[in-house]
């Protein structure tokens, strides 16, 4: 069996480890043991900063699922150390608000000089991935540089990670651009996993600047939409609960783009496939079990269940609750 996520960063990080969990702790007769998980990472708040290549959604995910990921601070590696970044800063060369740790620039330097060598960002975190095995497969979105840019309602356009970092999303959105998406393409390892696909999630991730990039990348929808020969079911996890945003400031960025901060406001915005969108099936936390009647008559199959990833056993919990339903629909 072939799993396949679209994920952001922190929130995707925690529910796709929350997705190996489950298929590990599978009974050795269950449709879950064994199955492959490709994970589909959204590439869209990946910058240049000092002439290094950052890409933090995916290395939330390496870094998560390799257990050195900084929990308490949700980014970076734990036991860091930041000598080189005070150099960077007192050079002007990274700014005060984004902070690369020692160790972490060792991931940076690495990808940098593997794209310096023309590898391509697949390749890059292929070779990351062979340094630490994660027991799942990373693919970023798309080799090719789609950088979200924020166009404040004043006029500023600044790059996503200037605005999320330096402004804590306070500064009110005109637009997201992704820079550059309409000459991307799905990255290779992206179109193979999801042709082979069985079933497809939608990790509960900002559903704009994370899930939204990935969505936004030409032919990417489509992929979705036909994964597994078109019979492979898509089922989305709310990252929305009793109409606050889990972490991250998703809410600022449902905002900008006019959708409300609510479980059920998010899954039209994904649409259900009956009606043309994407979502067989949407799970929404207990504390949203009003919302599930109406999202069954929009063609959702809806479910009401614990959403808050505390440890593992909550995650995996989640995890197991999210392919059920999956498969649940699975398409004749
Ligand atoms: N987030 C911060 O709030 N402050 C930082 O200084 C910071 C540095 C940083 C360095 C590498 C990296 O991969 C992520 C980093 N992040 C930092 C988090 C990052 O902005 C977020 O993880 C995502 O971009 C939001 O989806």
């Amino acid at each position: 069996m072939k799993i396949v996520v679209l994920a952001g960063g922190v929130g995707g990080a925690r529910f796709v480890r929350g997705v190996r969990e489950a298929v590990r702790r599978a009974a050795p007769d269950a449709a879950l043991a064994n199955a492959d998980i490709d994970v589909i990472v959204n590439t869209g708040d990946d910058w240049w900063l000092a002439g290094l290549r950052i890409a933090p959604d995916h290395d939330s995910l390496l870094y998560t699922l390799s257990g050195q990921n900084d929990e308490v601070r949700g980014w970076g590696r734990v036991g860091e150390t930041e000598r080189v970044s005070a150099e960077l800063q007192a050079h002007g060369v990274t700014p005060d608000w984004f902070t690369l740790g020692d160790l972490d620039l060792g991931t940076h330097i690495a990808r940098s000089a593997w794209l310096r060598a023309g590898l391509s960002p697949s390749e890059v975190s292929r070779r990351l991935q062979q340094r630490w095995p994660l027991g799942v497969t990373l693919h970023p979105a798309t080799d090719d540089e789609v950088d979200t840019h924020v166009v404040t309602t004043a006029g500023e356009r600044l790059h996503f990670q200037e605005w999320w970092t330096r402004h804590r999303a306070t500064l009110p959105v005109a637009r997201f651009e992704q820079q550059g998406v309409a000459e991307a393409r799905p990255a290779p390892g992206v179109l193979a996993a999801l042709e082979a696909a069985d079933v497809v999630i939608i990790a509960p991730s900002n559903p704009v600047v994370s899930i939204g990039t990935i969505l936004s990348v030409p032919g990417m929808r489509e992929a979705v939409l036909t994964a597994g020969a078109g019979t492979a079911p898509v089922v989305g996890v709310s990252p929305i609960i009793a109409g606050a945003a889990v972490r991250g400031m998703a809410d600022a960025c449902l905002s900008a783009i006019g959708v409300a901060t609510d479980a059920g406001a998010v899954a039209r915005l994904y649409g259900a496939r009956p009606a043309g969108g994407l979502l067989d099936a949407w799970l929404v936390g207990v504390e949203d079990e009003s919302l599930v009647a109406g999202l069954r008559a929009d063609g959702f199959a809806a479910a009401a269940v614990p959403l808050w990833m505390r440890d593992l056993d909550t995650s995996a919990a989640l995890a197991a609750a999210a392919l059920a339903t999956g498969l649940e629909q699975a398409r004749a």
